[in-house]
């Protein structure tokens, strides 16, 4: 296996990929790590911080999701935020450490009339030199073409979970409407930020689903994995809260890490959502395992995240540095 290290494969077969799950932990994680130095400087975690400029009222009816119109989550429905604010935002991430402002909305998929206000903020934030992001749903050709333009370097678009799983975590969407978008964004040249959540009460194969999904693709630049962070009021919250051996079992969600960074060696492999309720040991494998990147602050997008002391506190432990933007292997590969 350690023989490809030097290209990204988009041929894997489900079958290579449920071996890899199926390794002894030890071996998977020496694999991964094996990887990880091979393309991405060692010890080094890329910041990156989340700010909801659109929150709650969303149409679309994700299982996990508190935002949605469809969770009894009594989360206020907002507004989009002032330009201003955003920006006001921004410079207290950059003035934290934060290399990348990824920017949220809670829609199926921006309104034409949103564009303006979200071109403003893309531009803005880059003028600080900070790295963008957004996430803002189901875009047109146009609409990634208008972004591009204005200069968006990512735009996040997870898949989530298996193809086969996904009827069973949303209905207003499928997923081959997911593809659509990401193609959209990667023809306009914008980077892709593509991944999902485990610990839904998924299966092991559609974990394995899940990875050769996005294995299969034009790799995205950024991958993350989150762990559903459980809310009440949405179905998959209250199906935790109800059958709690459905949580993701730490190891397991390691072995989801080791093995994306395995078949996807280029890309930056994200610990996203979950990290609050997960132990430092736990962050740690999974930054053996070869994540390379973290949500920081003390807030994802509604919910609460590890926050900056605590983070700063198991970098020094770990003798874990902030990577600088430039040092993203992918982008240089692909340059
Ligand atoms: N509405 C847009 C969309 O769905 O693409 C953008 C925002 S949405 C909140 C972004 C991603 O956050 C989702 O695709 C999902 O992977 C993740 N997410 C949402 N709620 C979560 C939760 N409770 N736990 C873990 N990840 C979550
Ligand atoms: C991603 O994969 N995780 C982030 C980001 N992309 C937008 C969002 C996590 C959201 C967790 C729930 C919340 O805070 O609302
Ligand atoms: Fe809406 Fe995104 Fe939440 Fe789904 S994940 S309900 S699309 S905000």
């Amino acid at each position: 296996m350690s023989d490809d290290l030097t290209t990204a494969r988009t041929d894997w077969t489900r079958e290579e990929i449920a071996t890899l799950f199926d390794l002894p932990f030890n071996d998977l994680l020496f694999e991964a790590q094996t990887i990880h130095r091979a393309h991405h400087p060692r010890n080094q975690v890329q910041l990156s911080t989340l700010l909801s400029i659109k929150t709650g009222g969303c149409v679309e009816d994700c299982g996990y999701c508190n935002q949605s119109v469809h969770a009894e989550t009594g989360l206020k429905a907002e507004k989009l935020m002032d330009v201003r604010a955003v920006l006001q935002s921004a410079a207290q991430a950059k003035d934290a450490g934060s290399g990348r402002f990824c920017m949220g909305a809670a829609w199926r998929s921006p309104k034409d009339r949103d564009m303006p206000a979200i071109i403003e903020m893309v531009k803005g934030v880059r003028a600080m030199g900070l790295e963008t992001c957004m996430t803002l749903g189901m875009l047109t050709e146009k609409q990634s073409q208008q972004l591009a333009a204005a200069g968006l370097d990512y735009y996040n678009h997870n898949i989530d979970t298996s193809p086969e799983n996904y009827a069973n975590v949303i209905t207003t969407r499928t997923f081959a409407d997911r593809l659509e978008t990401l193609d959209n964004v990667r023809a306009a040249g914008i980077n892709v930020c593509s991944g999902g959540i485990v610990g839904m009460g998924e299966l092991r194969e559609d974990r394995v689903g899940f990875l050769h999904a996005l294995a299969m693709m034009p790799h995205p630049e950024s991958v993350p994995i989150n762990a559903l962070v459980p809310v009440k009021g949405t179905v998959l919250g209250d199906m935790l809260a109800d059958t709690p051996l459905a949580k993701i079992d730490e190891i397991e969600f390691v072995r989801t890490v080791a093995v994306a960074r395995i078949i996807m060696p280029l890309s930056m492999v994200r610990l996203s959502a979950g990290r609050e309720s997960m132990s430092e040991a736990c962050q740690a494998l999974c930054f053996m395992a070869g994540a390379n990147s973290i949500f920081t602050g003390d807030r994802l997008l509604t919910t609460a995240n590890a926050g900056d002391d605590k983070d700063a506190a198991l970098f020094a432990k770990l003798g874990v540095e902030p990577m600088q933007a430039s040092t993203n292997a992918h982008l240089e590969a692909a340059e």
